[in-house]
């Protein structure tokens, strides 16, 4: 075999899917789980969009015009720029409920969905959308009496065309506005209903390109202003149109109800009843018993009562919708990166993964509106409590992602909405890369709920179904870690994959650790080893351990998998790899040298100055532990990995109380004070991520181990549950005076400058962890 055959075979292998039967394909998620989640709010990308969870659906969502510094500006993805002072769901319960608050320049929109499986419905039932408008300074609008206006779309992305009302509606009553048929839930119609003032404008347009639609919405009104001098949509429709956009102008205060009613047709007697069930007075009520359900939901799963005051009840209300509310639905292929020196004849780099549907949270709607994969384990932390089957269900689409080789894509760019939001350079995914498997976190926590008998009957049988069948995926998960990812020695580990060549970088990345540019050896190479990824190899092992005990499975994989448990969690081993005795923490080993710094010199072009930069090492590199505290080194304790009785436990917590080292009023710092990388840039171009600021995924797993060894019999015990106390208040009440002050919960919270957000904005990922720390429920990382 000639190595090109070979290298096509891996490259083969790398986009054809583990054969093994597919977790989406188990009797659990068919019938009615299927039909209870088939619409929903699956489009976080852009600030109210329905779809249902199947590649071709038909899409519905909301456009306004906002107006700042008197310009005008067409609302629709959501993004930083619009500068809305707030937006986000207030509250969702993931399935048939959500209340949605949007602050425009003085313009409050509030958004709720509902929706009902009435007598009649087709498949996956109707449901409502109910839109207010209000000014907050209701003087600035009498003034100027200006209208508001507010766009409601909807668009079948097969291309099938939809039927526009005849005549342009006038009434206030219910009047229908669109109408068509859809494969799955056969004929459908649109109508509106409002008591208030309101002229209506349309537009129907023929295009399958479902990303641009803010720009044909923008360019009609355009173009019609231009010409009759109105922000109107033309009142104009494309032969056999398949998007329909209806232009409702308001004053405000206003409220428009919008009903969509599956498997209807107006011969329909049932029709007018199903129309006043779902709009008007009948919505009110529904919404408000809908909210007080959510409401008593949350209090009882996340028992908060007594923990936290009534203004941070509200804010953990609002991180659990944001969570709920941001969970997706996306169908496409990934694009897999061929081997170096290899392209495709239409001189592609890339080759597509299968076409794929992916059911995931999202780490923020305006910048990361898609699934990655070592964010949404710590998402269904907070998920799997809430809805047990809602959680399956996206752990089922990730697990239904793997390869032949056993990788799953760290990054999921999946259909051409999510394509249009991420720069070029990052849409490729490497067949090399790994990312933290934290799905194990959540399932760890399912397996030993079992076990503790916490789950109701129907959820325990599904459950034990959902495990059995992902017992061989995980498996092969945890193989591929296991031999693409091991170090020279036996037993130990590192994140393949860092540039050994780079000169510009004051320390080679490691995207794949999930904390980017966390400093580690200074000059990779095969003898590293990182103390994380060991740590989250002993996770995965316990966790395939205890699923093969719960399945009283007896094989010699179990028997390895045992084996390996006991190494990984074994102490002197541990502490011989990777502890620092003088100081008691653990570190990452390899070549490594402190003496490193950019040198910044400016090179002559044609006609401009460039910088370049140049990485010196003033002393050669040496193996040795890589001396940087910070959440790395205390990935052992985060694991529960050290005995309670240890004295380097006593360290450990040193390490974390230490104001110079990681201890801030704001939650903990990633790096120290005191390494050499602190607060450092790594280019020209990368300010400092995981170099000193404040991430809560992390906090939240320290926490948890603070909360462990408080509740473990030890020397450490009362200091242990001292910082906890402190640490955890720290965390709440910084996150949430945050989203006080500026309306959002963020990406990471700065260690110096009073707590401030930073990062992504309306970060709703994995900073809703805030829930659980509320609830002081922590996963279980213990055997
Ligand atoms: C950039 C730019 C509009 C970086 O939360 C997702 C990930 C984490 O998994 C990772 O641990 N974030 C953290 O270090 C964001 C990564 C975004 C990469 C793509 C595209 C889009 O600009």
């Amino acid at each position: 075999e000639t190595e090109g055959a070979a290298t096509l075979r891996t490259v083969m292998r790398s986009v054809t899917p583990l054969s093994a039967p597919r977790m989406m394909d188990l009797p659990q998620f068919q019938g009615d789980h299927k039909e209870s989640l088939y619409w929903g709010t699956y489009r976080p990308n852009v600030y109210l969009g329905i779809r249902s969870r199947t590649p071709l659906s038909l899409i519905a969502g909301l456009m306004w015009i906002g107006l700042k510094n008197g310009q005008y500006f067409l609302r629709h993805v959501c993004q930083d720029s619009d500068e809305l002072s707030t937006y986000g769901w207030t509250a969702h319960n993931g399935r048939d409920y959500g209340h949605q608050m949007l602050v425009d320049h003085g313009l409050l929109l509030t958004t709720s969905f509902l929706k009902e499986k009435g007598e009649g419905s087709g498949y996956g039932g109707d449901w409502a959308v109910r839109l207010g408008a209000n000014s907050e300074r209701s003087s600035l609008n009498d003034a100027q009496g200006s209208t508001t206006h507010l766009f409601f779309y909807i668009a079948d992305e097969s291309g099938k065309s939809i039927t526009m009302a005849s005549h342009v509606p006038s009434s206030r009553g219910p009047v229908l506005l669109a109408s068509g048929s859809h494969d799955e839930i056969g004929d459908w119609e649109l109508y509106l209903r409002s008591e208030d003032d309101l002229e209506i404008h349309r537009a129907g347009f023929k295009s399958m390109s479902m990303h641009n639609l803010s720009d044909l919405v923008q360019q009609a009104v355009a173009t019609n202003a231009m010409q009759t001098g109105n922000l109107n949509l033309p009142d104009m429709t494309e032969d056999s149109s398949n998007i329909m956009t209806y232009q409702v102008s308001i004053k405000t205060p206003a409220q428009i109800d919008i009903v969509f009613l599956s498997g209807s047709a107006s011969k329909n007697p049932k029709i007018e009843e199903r129309i006043s069930k779902l709009t008007g007075p009948m919505l009110s009520t529904r919404l408000e018993s809908k909210q007080k359900e959510f409401e008593e939901r949350y209090d009882q799963i996340f028992n908060v009562n007594n923990k936290i005051d009534s203004k941070e009840l509200s804010v953990g209300r609002a991180a659990l919708s944001n969570l709920l509310g941001g969970v997706g639905y996306f169908y496409g292929q990934s694009k897999i990166a061929l081997p170096k020196g290899f392209t495709q004849k239409n001189a592609d780099k890339y080759i597509p993964y299968w076409p794929a549907a992916l059911y995931t949270a999202v780490p923020s709607r305006s910048f990361f509106p898609r699934g990655f994969l070592w964010d949404e384990g710590f998402h269904q932390l907070v998920i799997w409590r809430w809805d047990v089957h809602i959680s399956m269900d996206i752990i089922g689409h990730w697990l239904d992602l793997l390869n032949s080789d056993g990788w799953i894509p760290r990054e999921q760019i999946l259909g051409a909405e999510a394509l249009s939001k991420v720069p070029e350079e990052f849409v490729l995914q490497y067949p090399s890369n790994g990312n933290p498997p934290t799905l194990f976190l959540a399932i760890r926590d399912l397996a030993s709920g079992i076990h503790a008998k916490q789950f109701s009957g129907n959820e325990a049988e599904k459950i034990s179904s959902f495990l059995e069948r992902a017992y061989i995926r995980l498996n092969s998960w945890f193989q591929w870690f296991n031999s693409t990812q091991s170090g020279k020695y036996e037993g130990t580990f590192y994140w393949h994959g860092r540039d050994n060549m780079t000169t510009r970088e004051l320390n080679p990345k490691t995207l794949t650790s999930g904390l980017d540019d966390y400093p580690r050896a200074s000059h990779p190479n095969d003898e590293e080893r990182h103390v994380d990824l060991r740590c989250w190899m002993l996770l995965a092992t316990n966790c395939i351990r205890s699923i093969a005990e719960f399945l009283k499975m007896d094989s010699a994989l179990e028997k390895d998998y045992y084996k390996m448990s006991n190494q990984l969690s074994d102490f002197r081993t541990l502490n011989k790899l990777h502890l620092d005795d003088k100081i008691g923490a653990y570190f990452d080993y390899g070549n490594h040298t402190e003496k490193v710094r950019l040198r910044w010199y400016d090179v002559q072009d044609k006609d401009t100055m460039r910088r370049e930069l140049l990485r010196e090492t003033l002393q050669p590199p040496q193996l040795q532990l890589v001396p940087h505290v910070g959440y790395v080194s205390l990935f052992p304790f985060m694991m529960g990995a050290i005995p309670h009785e240890s004295w380097v436990l006593d360290k450990q917590l040193d390490l974390i109380s230490n104001t110079s080292i990681l201890w801030t009023d704001y939650g903990l710092r990633s790096l120290s004070r005191t390494s050499s990388i602190y607060m450092k840039r790594n280019t020209e171009h990368d300010p400092p991520y995981w170099r000193g600021a404040i991430w809560i995924n992390m906090n939240y797993m320290i926490l948890s181990a603070l909360h462990h060894y408080a509740n473990e019999d030890g020397p450490y015990k009362g200091r242990a549950g001292e910082l906890y106390d402190k640490l955890r208040s720290n965390l709440i009440r910084n996150i949430v005076q945050n989203y006080h002050e500026t309306g959002f919960f963020w990406e990471n919270y700065d260690q110096n400058n009073k707590g401030k957000g930073k990062g992504a904005r309306s970060f709703t990922g994995w900073t809703s962890l805030l829930v659980l720390i509320m609830a002081e429920s922590y996963p279980t990382l213990h055997r």
